[in-house]
């Protein structure tokens, strides 16, 4: 038998109550907000039967996410920041302004003011042992004029799959770099190739990707926010061709239009030419920006970052 009491007036006036509908502080989207969570919570617990020792198995479940600070990895894992970008995505479809590279998401792992380098930029610090990778190319308008002084800001992963600063055995804004683009849109970086990511083994959102039959695993791919004057500011991702994960990715980021082809060049004249040893790798990828003249789409969503102001 299911017993079901959050529909009666009793219970409806005790949430509002909980809610802070009964005072004039506060703020009031806040109070609309934490009112729908609180029916919404309950609505589960009675349609799902959710037992007291399942509640508070979820309780705990948000202290540990809160305290490994995974909550912006399981939002990713669930497909809830992909979510947001299809949403943005149909918001402007039917505001007309589709067109440009499509953007993906951002992840929780980008790091604020990393250093500012002109055209061209070295992200890695020389320690890890990896395949040297070149990447190269140009911001343009949906116009199709490329576009100078574009900020290209791009962060990725070692060969561990890891990020600086959050894997403190890296230095200082490794694989970060902000690169102004030269009065052809063009940048230039030299990196390594990175690996995949995956999921700390032993963290809060491993453990509930397990109870779901799910990995944890993404592709490798490289970041981007990409802004410019007078334009709308992207952020997305480049993923690289041949991946394990490239269409499995637990975070629901690959997207047709953002694949490239990384190549593998094994010819030592052109090694040579490079200034490097053996083998190396190369990539292109030009980006599209929309025009826009409004300031807010021309920033970043507003989310707390890492070392942001
Ligand atoms: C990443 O590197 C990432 O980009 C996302 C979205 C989630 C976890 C790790
Ligand atoms: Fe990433």
């Amino acid at each position: 038998m299911t017993v079901r009491i959050s529909h009666t007036a009793e219970v409806q006036k005790f949430f509002e109550n909980a809610s802070g509908f009964d005072n004039d502080l506060g703020n009031s989207r806040m109070k609309t907000v934490v009112h729908r969570v609180l029916n919404d919570a309950v609505k589960i617990i009675e349609d799902l039967q959710v037992t007291p020792e399942e509640f508070w198995k979820a309780v705990n479940y948000l202290n540990e996410l809160g305290s490994r600070q995974e909550a912006g990895l399981l939002v990713a894992g669930l497909g809830l920041e992909h979510y947001l970008d299809l949403l943005m995505d149909a918001e402007d479809e039917q505001a007309g302004r589709a067109g440009g590279t499509p953007r993906t998401i951002e992840g929780p792992l980008y790091v604020a003011g990393a250093p500012l380098c002109q055209h061209e930029a070295r992200l890695d610090d020389g320690t890890d042992d990896a395949t040297v990778m070149f990447m190269e190319g140009r911001v343009f308008g949906t116009d199709g004029a490329p576009l100078a002084n574009a900020m290209v800001d791009v962060w990725h992963a070692n060969t561990n799959g890891t990020y600086s600063y959050f894997d403190p055995s890296q230095s200082e804004f490794n694989l970060r770099r902000r690169i102004q683009t030269d009065a052809e849109g063009r940048y230039r970086f030299r990196s390594i190739v990175p690996s995949g990511y995956g999921c700390p083994p032993d963290g809060p959102t491993q453990q509930l990707l397990d109870q779901i039959g799910r990995h944890g695993q993404r592709p490798a791919h490289i970041h981007f926010f990409i802004s410019a004057e007078g334009h709308r500011h992207l952020t997305t991702q480049i993923n690289l061709a041949g991946e394990k994960y490239l269409h499995d990715d637990f975070a629901y980021a690959t997207r047709d239009e953002l694949i490239a082809e990384i190549r593998f060049i094994d010819d030592a004249e052109q090694a040579k030419a490079r200034g490097v040893e053996g083998r190396f790798a190369e990539l292109t990828f030009d980006f599209t920006l929309p025009p826009s003249d409004e300031a807010r789409e021309q920033q970043r969503r507003e989310r707390k970052r890492a070392l942001e102001a």
